[in-house]
């Protein structure tokens, strides 16, 4: 591990596997590098903003565009290294909604949040014409939880203006993913699907320090699904991109852990360190404060090195 390509990694600053990870030689970037200049240091804290009024967690909530922006400013106050705004919802069986309904809900929340915010933007949108706009006014980043497959223009856009891009594991739409969990070996069947959606995103231009995966929690998974893959994610690591992880609150937690708001809170922020431990460099979360605070415990574990 001491060797060139250690030693060339480290100095572009990427890290080794942890001893939760338990390999050695998976090498992944410390952080990201946004088109501005500004670094995002993992394993960082992307907190959810949804702008809809059928969002499983926060549907209705922020409807208000100024109601919207003020939780904006709050998430990053309590530790949000990304506030992340999406405007139609993905939750199981959600109906698609339209381009100018998406803008309508998502130009006066990002405008809102301008030169306020001082935490980077991400959009959370299938759409290219909605990342297009939505990065036009700031955001830096795009999660597209259909992996580029949803809009063949997105990939442009995206490569064009730069952006960072999440690409998310699901088979199907929010409509048919249900039916589309079927899986031989599911660490195996999402790792190299995610690998065919990091290639293709290259081809169209995307640069690979741009591009971040996610196993889609919840997304054509069962429950037992979603925690192999908690498990199974130092083989996504392997991949070599950052990983993003999203469970919080999510439908298999509640099988584990019940409904209550307590016991979903614990259990989000239990599952989203599992998930660092095991390698993952951003959490996706609908509350900051506990996860960026789980966070803290990390890195300073982390920095104490072996005992
Ligand atoms: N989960 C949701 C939405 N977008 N994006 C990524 N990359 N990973 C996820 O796990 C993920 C995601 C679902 O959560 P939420 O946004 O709260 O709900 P809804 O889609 O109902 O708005």
């Amino acid at each position: 591990m001491r060797g060139g390509r250690v030693g060339r990694a480290r100095r572009r600053g990427w890290l080794s596997g942890d001893a939760m990870a338990g390999r050695r030689g998976v090498l992944r970037p410390s952080s990201l590098r946004l088109k501005d200049g500004r670094r995002i240091r993992f394993p960082a804290v992307t907190a959810v903003l949804n702008v809809t009024p059928d969002s499983f967690s926060d549907g209705g909530l922020y409807l208000d565009a100024r109601r919207a922006v003020e939780r904006g400013l709050e998430l990053a106050a309590a530790g949000a290294d990304i506030v992340e705004v999406g405007a139609e919802s993905t939750r199981p069986g959600a109906a698609a909604v339209a381009v100018e309904e998406e803008l309508a809900r998502l130009v006066p929340v990002l405008e809102g949040l301008g030169s306020r915010l001082k935490v980077p933007i991400s959009v959370d949108t299938r759409k290219a014409e909605v990342a297009r706009r939505a990065l036009a006014l700031g955001a830096a980043v795009v999660n597209d939880v259909s992996g580029l497959r949803f809009d063949p223009a997105m990939a442009a856009v995206a490569a064009q203006a730069k952006a960072a891009v999440v690409l998310m594991h699901m088979r199907g739409t929010p409509a048919t993913m249900g039916r589309m969990a079927r899986y031989r070996d599911v660490v195996a069947e999402v790792k190299s699907e995610l690998a065919a959606r990091a290639r293709m995103a290259v081809r169209c231009g995307i640069r690979a320090d741009r591009i971040l995966l996610d196993p889609g929690f919840g997304f054509a998974k069962k429950a037992a699904d979603n925690l192999k893959l908690l498990r199974g994610l130092p083989q996504l690591c392997r991949l070599g991109y950052p990983i993003m992880v999203g469970v919080s609150r999510k439908r298999f937690l509640r099988r584990i852990a019940g409904s209550a708001d307590a016991a979903l809170s614990g259990a989000t922020v239990a599952a989203s360190l599992l998930a660092v431990l095991a390698g993952a460099s951003l959490v996706r979360v609908h509350e900051p404060g506990p996860a960026a605070a789980a966070l803290k415990v990390v890195r300073a574990w982390r920095a104490l090195g072996a005992v």
